[in-house]
């Protein structure tokens, strides 16, 4: 049976921020190593679960996304490279329930990294487009109800189909597959997608597989 994943606390998320300080004695050659943490606390929503790191308002500087699983949210905090962060304008964001894993690709091809989002314990796959500020709004079609088993837990993108186009993975644990689900270039997803058939043990071999029934060629 599938595990219900609920939290009460923390609704925060904690960065550790590090520093090595490493000392060589003049004489005798004696050397030592030093660390030095502090830990910032950083308010988000309830039940965090899933973390991503990525650029989402094209700063240069890496943005924490934050799955709040308990209120079917991510908090969006962009970073300013010194280790403090600030909630992005609009944060958070609505996502639909049980948000259990976020990748962070370009989906619909403006330059804005956007966010895709496994909704556990529901068919669903959210995919929500950034404006490239920090602020996302959910794509036209979202969500999509995908045929995962019995529903989706992990997600990741890749050009996956050599399109130039970001494709979407998920897992259909109660089948032990894979599922390769395709997308416009604008943001949706190209339902019902394809299994990674289970008997298929070598990758190169899935691949050709799953690209003759898509019509394209490895
Ligand atoms: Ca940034
Ligand atoms: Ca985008």
């Amino acid at each position: 049976m599938d595990t219900v994943r609920r939290r009460t606390t923390p609704v925060f998320v904690i960065v550790a921020l590090g520093a090595v300080t490493w000392c060589a004695a003049a004489r005798g050659g004696v050397e030592s190593t030093s660390l030095d943490f502090r830990q910032v606390v950083i308010p988000v929503g309830k039940g965090p679960g899933a973390i991503a790191v990525g650029d989402v308002n094209r700063d240069g500087k890496p943005d924490v996304i934050v799955a709040n699983e308990d209120e079917g949210t991510v908090s969006v905090l962009l970073g300013d490279g010194q280790g403090h962060f600030r909630p992005a304008p609009g944060s958070p964001f609505a996502c639909n329930p049980n948000p259990n894993d976020i990748a962070i690709a370009d989906m619909n091809g403006d330059g804005n990294p956007d966010l895709v989002i496994a909704n556990t314990q529901t068919p669903y796959i959210t995919v929500l487009l950034g404006d490239g500020t920090g602020r996302f709004k959910p794509a036209t079609h979202s969500p999509f109800a995908t045929k995962s088993y019995p529903h989706p837990h992990g997600v990741a993108v890749g050009d996956f189909m050599g399109d130039g186009k970001p494709a979407v993975v998920t897992d259909s644990w109660g089948n032990r597959q894979i599922l390769l689900i395709p997308t416009d270039g604008r943001g949706n997803l190209i339902l019902p997608g394809t299994f990674f058939p289970r008997t298929c043990t070598q990758t190169l071999a899935c691949a050709r597989r799953i690209s003759t029934k898509m019509g394209t060629s490895t």
